[in-house]
């Protein structure tokens, strides 16, 4: 069967998903489509966490304990900059520094952040595309009830998702275009798959791309819900649900989606949702969506 899919995937969750689906969809007919508003520059370094997290665990690279990062990791440079003082709230592992290293040098060589993307895949074995959101830069801010806005990685790595959430912004959205391949991509798709990502600053920002609503909305949409049982398997995804007044659970995620949503996946905890979903004329698929191991992924793809 030939069938065209494109994901759009936000970090470690999305990253899973992306991998079943790698698994299962031969390579030319998978189209990643991933974040990039929680990219920031740090140490001059360009860093780009969610398209490395994809491209790591699509190359069977990412640390299994953590899901971002590097297997066999060290941190040489990082004990030596603590001693040093400087700020080491956000971990850099040695391997994972050589990547941020050489984005940087190629993207201030005028390169496109697409096609480092795409170089980098090719060095790592993967297959299928992968593609950034934008070339753009879009920096995903965090407004919070006690300081203000936060820079998105300063919210979530440097004060632990703590500050109480009121909105969000996606600062230079509007200027950004999609990048070269992902119009292309979702105009040949068959279907659009939601990764398990966060809605708010994994896939809504993806969304926000000037020309990419309206492509996803031509298609047949599927989303996986990142909120099992109330609770998210890694990030704040329920907690910002609680924080802007929306009960956290598998429903609100099918309702944040619902102008686009063909069928929801949602795990069995959920089943309580199943009807009110089917109510809105969306099909509710009850299956296991924790994918802690290989086969859990491939059986969700
Ligand atoms: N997440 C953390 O919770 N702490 C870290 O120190 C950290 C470092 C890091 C380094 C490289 C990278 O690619 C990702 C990293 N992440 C870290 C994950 C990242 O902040 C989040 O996964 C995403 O931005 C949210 O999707």
């Amino acid at each position: 069967m030939s069938i065209r899919i494109v994901a759009l995937a936000g970090g470690v969750g999305g990253a899973k998903l992306a991998n079943g689906l790698a698994q299962v969809i031969p390579a030319g007919q998978l189209t990643v489509v991933v974040n990039t508003g929680d990219d920031f520059t740090h140490f001059g370094l360009h860093i780009c966490p969610d398209l490395d997290t994809v491209c790591y665990t699509l190359g069977g690279l990412a640390n299994p304990e953590t899901g971002w990062g590097l297997v066999g990791e060290s941190w040489r440079v990082l004990e030596g900059l603590k001693a040093l003082g400087a700020p080491t709230w956000f971990h850099l592992g040695d391997c994972d520094l050589a990547t941020h290293l050489e984005r940087t040098r190629r993207l201030s060589q005028g390169e496109r952040l697409s096609e480092v993307t795409q170089s980098f895949c090719s060095a790592w074995g993967i297959a299928h595309t992968v593609l950034p959101m934008s070339d753009d830069p879009v920096a995903t801010r965090i407004i919070s009830a006690e300081e203000g806005e936060l820079a998105f990685q300063q919210y979530f790595v440097e004060r632990r998702c703590q500050p109480r959430v009121t909105g969000f912004r996606f600062e230079g959205i509007e200027q950004a275009k999609p990048a070269p391949g992902v119009i292309e991509a979702l105009e040949t798709a068959d279907a659009v798959v939601f990764c398990p990502s966060n809605p708010w600053v994994s896939i809504d920002p993806i969304l926000a791309v000037p020309g990419i609503r309206e492509r996803v909305a031509a298609k047949p949409v599927v989303a996986v819900s990142p909120i099992i049982g109330g609770k998210t398997v890694k990030g704040p995804a329920a907690k910002m649900y609680a924080e802007l007044g929306i009960e956290p659970s598998a429903l609100a995620v099918a309702e944040h989606y619902r102008s686009f949503l063909g069928a929801f996946f949602m795990d069995p905890v959920d089943i309580e949702h199943a009807m009110k979903i089917e109510r809105w004329g969306i099909m509710s698929m009850v299956t296991n969506t924790i994918m802690s191991a290989r086969e859990d992924r491939v059986r969700l793809a």
